[in-house]
């Protein structure tokens, strides 16, 4: 029998799901988190105890902490990830899939006697206000210290989820356990129809912090669908003109290109008087309001970024809330008690210890930090957190970009000539794949919306289901697509990126607006360079050509690949994509042959 700290719920339905979990699972000791800053200091002085956690020189990085994973669990494990509803037409032909009763069968072997000689903590969390009606509650029982003291950074965790629940039945039960964390042993499994989510055989992020990408985004997708809302891989930022005008943005980016650091965006010095503020960097939340715009929320309490990269060029702000109360992963350690990252400002150490444990030296061959390192970081340490963020409504939302890793094709910006086009070109969006999911890296994937690894369910439905959202409001936001990757015939990126991205956000801006001018092109519309806010920027007006422009010959290879991709996808690709996609042919075909620069 396990000792146990006493359940401070009466919940009937919460008692008996963790007295069974804990009877498969077999822990020494069951905890009950309540979500304390003294419970905090504890479970942390226990990691550091325990060798999980390293505590950070205090005067340096106040109330930081180092963490090493195991190197074989350093990212998403897409390939073991699993949606298993009752039928595999519902998980669609972009998620693994098993039959539910055969998967629970499998994973309970796993389980059986896991956390013997282990503590399973019972972490209750909110995503979302406490107040606010989009908040779902969650409780993860899990055998990691590391897991509980990341939600308790990245959720409203403890006895206010506890109290939120009261003795309801309608909370996400997940599972979770390292196990022997062997990759041959992991999966990552959901099962919507439950509210049900096991984890087993990893302790990385994405995998084991099941509050974030598989409720928050895999089951919410699901549940969003069935209750007509959206839930989205989105950053969500606040844009403030001179005269006080303000947007809400939500974009939405794969993994590793750049959501934190546009949420977090400083604008040149040219843009004098305008202010973008940050409301979250990787899940929004959106439903309908009853003024017909869509309203957003962040529903997450923190950050988990890649740390590689980061520097005071690329995000100033980030580098100032990294400056305390943040745990570090997988970077790398210098010989006075810091952190350390490729990218990082200042000179390259001559020492350090890489983030497999061993000394490392200047010039070495290998990173010292992992690509894909992380912090994880309250919001509230953001300085230019907007205010709003606290708001339980959530933000109307203006405008929605999309935008992946294309070194060809994709203009700089695009915008949608309507709601359907738009959906059409997110939802054949592509990216070249970055190391925040185990695999080759580089490679074209189509990634619609950025969230083809976490829609919970078929999608050629799911863009069903983004044309009815459509449909049903009155004043939709207008849909962008973006491009900070595109490179010239040297190799190299032709657009600068990072705080010169304001000068797209302009644009965007002033198109919600219906103030700044476009040209139209066979795909959407563009600006011409006259259209941009050109002073001060670093590259040539011909760069800039070179970034906007649209391609036959480039857009004809592009449209025969997502004819494919639609027909991978299926029969519940909605109709309208269809014709968008003949629409787009033809277009692009009759520029073709005109012989014109379309
Ligand atoms: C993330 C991811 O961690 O998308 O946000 O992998
Ligand atoms: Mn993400």
């Amino acid at each position: 029998m396990a000792t146990a700290t006493l359940a401070p719920t009466q919940n009937p339905h919460l008692i008996s799901w963790v007295d069974e979990m804990a009877q498969m699972c077999k822990p020494d000791r069951i905890y009950w988190c309540e979500g304390s800053e003294e419970e905090r200091a504890r479970l942390t002085a226990e990691a550091i105890d325990a060798g999980v956690l390293l505590k950070l020189d205090g005067k340096k990085r106040p109330n930081s902490y180092y963490h090493r994973s195991n190197p074989n669990d350093v990212a998403r494990s897409e390939e073991l990830t699993f949606v298993c509803t009752p039928t595999e037409e519902e998980s669609g032909p972009t998620n693994n899939w098993v039959e539910p009763g055969e998967m629970y069968r499998r994973l309970a072997r796993l389980y059986d006697g896991a956390m013997r000689g282990r503590t399973m903590y019972v972490v209750p969390y909110i995503m979302g206000q406490p107040e606010s009606p989009f908040a779902k509650v969650g409780i993860e029982l899990t055998d990691s210290v590391y897991v509980v003291l990341n939600i308790r950074i990245m959720a409203r965790m403890g006895k206010v989820a506890l109290d939120r629940l009261g003795a309801s039945d309608d909370f996400n039960r997940g599972l979770h356990s390292v196990a022997d964390c062997d990759p041959t042993e992991r999966f990552i499994v959901h099962f919507p129809q439950d509210n049900t989510i096991w984890s087993v055989g990893s302790g990385y992020g994405g995998n084991a912090l099941l509050n974030k990408k598989c409720l928050a985004l895999r089951i919410s997708t699901y549940q969003s669908r069935q209750e007509g809302w959206l839930a989205e891989h989105m950053m969500l930022l606040e844009a403030t003109s001179p005269s006080g005008e303000v947007h809400y943005l939500a974009g939405g980016f794969p993994s590793a290109c750049g959501k934190t650091n546009l949420a977090m965006l400083i604008p040149p010095d040219v843009f004098t008087g305008w202010r973008i503020r940050t409301l979250g960097d990787d899940i929004v939340w959106m439903r309908i309001g009853e003024d017909g715009r869509l309203y957003a929320v962040n529903p997450e309490a923190g950050f988990f970024g890649v740390v590689p990269g980061t520097n005071s060029h690329t995000n100033p702000n980030a580098m100032r809330m990294l400056d305390r109360d943040t745990i570090f992963t997988n970077v790398a350690l210098t010989q006075d008690g810091d952190v350390w990252w490729e990218g990082k400002d200042g000179p390259v150490p001559e020492r350090l210890i890489d983030w497999k444990g061993r000394p490392w030296a200047k010039g070495s061959a290998e990173p010292a930090a992992h690509p894909n390192s992380r912090f994880t970081v309250p919001l509230s340490n953001n300085p230019a957190l907007a205010p709003a963020v606290n708001d339980p409504r959530g933000v109307p939302i203006s405008a929605l970009i999309f935008g992946g890793r294309r070194a060809t094709t994709i203009p700089l910006v695009l915008e949608s000539f309507n709601w359907a086009h738009g959906v059409y070109l997110a939802g054949t969006m592509g990216s070249e794949t970055t190391a925040a999911k185990t695999g080759a890296v580089g490679v074209l994937r189509r990634d619609p919306m950025a969230n083809i690894p976490f829609v919970g369910y078929d999608m050629g439905t799911y863009f069903g289901h983004w044309l009815e959202m459509g449909a049903r409001l009155a004043r939709p936001p207008r849909i962008f697509l973006v491009n900070w990757f595109r490179k010239g015939d040297d190799g190299k990126f032709v657009w600068p990126g990072y705080g010169e991205n304001m000068r797209v956000l302009k644009w965007i801006f002033d198109r919600c607006d219906g103030r700044a001018a476009a040209k139209e092109t066979p795909v959407g519309w563009t600006p011409r360079t006259s259209d941009l806010e050109m002073r001060g920027l670093p590259v040539q007006a011909g760069a800039v050509e070179a970034a906007l422009r649209v391609d036959a010959a480039e857009w004809r290879e592009e449209l025969r690949s997502h004819a494919e991709w639609l027909d991978h996808l299926g029969p519940t690709v909605p109709r309208s994509l269809r014709a968008q996609l003949e629409l787009l042919d033809a277009a692009v075909e009759t520029a073709a042959h005109a012989r014109i620069d379309p």
